[in-house]
């Protein structure tokens, strides 16, 4: 395939609710959307990752913006693609900047699927035709209102429950949750609030049967984490510190990690996801796949993703209407009982609701060869 033309788009979408972390609070949810046109006109859609403002990680919608325009499309354009794997190559000489990166590589994979006549998910060499999902919850004004929400999304069939953590708002927390919900599977997400001077208030989780801690310490570290999961019974999984597969394959090594948060737009793309996934598979590490509060086009990748067979525990891919009023795509993601179909039409299997895209867009711009 030739990709002929990219549209860029900024959207603004309301989320239902604030979604507050140890970083910040999530009122709008702005981001980059990018469809590319190849030769025979096959329309594939990719979803920007990156938030307004640099919390989660350097990037941002600008940053995104800029590297696209002025480096990734040029390498893009008019250029010969036999398979999305080589988008990876082709970017190889630009550092970083993986979400940027996985934005179009996302939309040359949906042309690729639709191209070859296979759903995204087959396209990825997945098996699953359905996908058990968990939700990730914000931080809360106080513990009643926490007990509320999680007791809310229990009755929505939500099996597994992943709380966001930060100090002050951890130990109490986790043991109130536990005396309430006894049985069900709880972690907690610390998007790297605590240091390794921590350590003795991060052991009192462990009297709680976590599933797991999220992402304790530094964001780019793998060597604290090593130090804090020799004295932890909960497994540590890595979410931020993770961007490619050597640093899984290090972090592995290290002991720093028992599993790992696979992020497509982390680590550059699907083609990098999938390789930690095999060597994650390889080594008896258990995946799952995160959640940046996507749009419906970067949640039906997610689901693809997930249909990989060491995706073993419940992501975060909670259906649209735990984010948005109105998603733009049709059908929207729904999550019955904590699990998702997996469309099996051509490409990501939504179709995108380009009225509703329109209604949400504060930007545009178009690129041709
Ligand atoms: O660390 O997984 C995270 C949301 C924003 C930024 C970082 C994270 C999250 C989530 C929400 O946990 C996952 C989702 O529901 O999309
Ligand atoms: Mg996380």
């Amino acid at each position: 395939m030739k990709i002929t033309d990219i549209t860029i788009r900024h959207l603004k979408m309301t989320m239902k609710s604030p979604f507050t972390t140890s970083f910040g609070t999530f009122k709008d949810k702005e981001f980059l959307l990018l469809e590319a046109k190849n030769e025979d006109g096959t329309v594939g859609w990719g979803e920007s990752v990156a938030f307004n403002a640099p919390w989660y990680n350097e990037e941002t919608l600008k940053t995104n913006w800029h590297m696209l325009e002025d480096f990734l499309i040029p390498l893009i354009l008019n250029k010969e693609i036999k398979h999305p794997d080589e988008v990876n190559q082709m970017f190889a000489p630009i550092r970083k900047n993986n979400m940027a990166k996985s934005t179009i590589e996302g939309a040359i994979w949906d042309i690729y699927a639709q191209q070859t006549n296979q759903s995204l998910a087959q396209a990825l060499g997945g098996t699953k035709d359905k996908i058990e999902v968990g939700i990730s919850i914000g931080i809360q004004n106080s513990i009643d209102e926490l007990l509320r929400v999680v007791d809310g999304f229990l009755k929505e069939g939500y099996k597994r429950i992943k709380v966001k953590i930060k100090p002050g708002w951890d130990v109490d927390v986790i043991r109130s949750l536990r005396e309430h919900f006894p049985n069900v599977p709880i972690m907690a997400d610390a998007n790297s609030a605590y240091r390794l001077k921590d350590i003795d208030l991060l052991k009192q989780l462990d009297e709680f049967d976590l599933m797991m801690i999220e992402q304790p310490l530094a964001s780019d570290d793998i060597i604290d984490h090593a130090q804090l999961q020799k004295e932890l019974k909960t497994p540590i999984c890595l979410d931020e510190s993770i961007h490619s597969l050597e640093d899984a394959r290090k972090a592995i090594e290290l002991g720093s990690t028992k599993i790992i948060n696979i992020k497509i737009g982390r680590v550059g793309g699907l083609t990098e996801a999938k390789k930690i996934h095999d060597y994650c598979e390889e080594k008896g590490v258990p995946v799952w796949c995160g959640g940046m509060l996507e749009s419906g086009i970067g949640r039906s990748h997610n689901i693809a993703l997930t249909t990989l067979s060491n995706f073993i525990l419940p992501g975060d891919t909670a259906g649209s209407n735990r984010y948005w009023e109105k998603d733009i795509i049709r059908p929207e993601v729904v999550a019955t009982d904590g699990y998702i179909d997996v469309p099996q039409t051509p490409g990501i299997g939504y179709e995108v609701d380009r009225e509703t895209v329109e209604a949400y867009t504060v930007a545009k711009k178009e690129y041709r060869s």
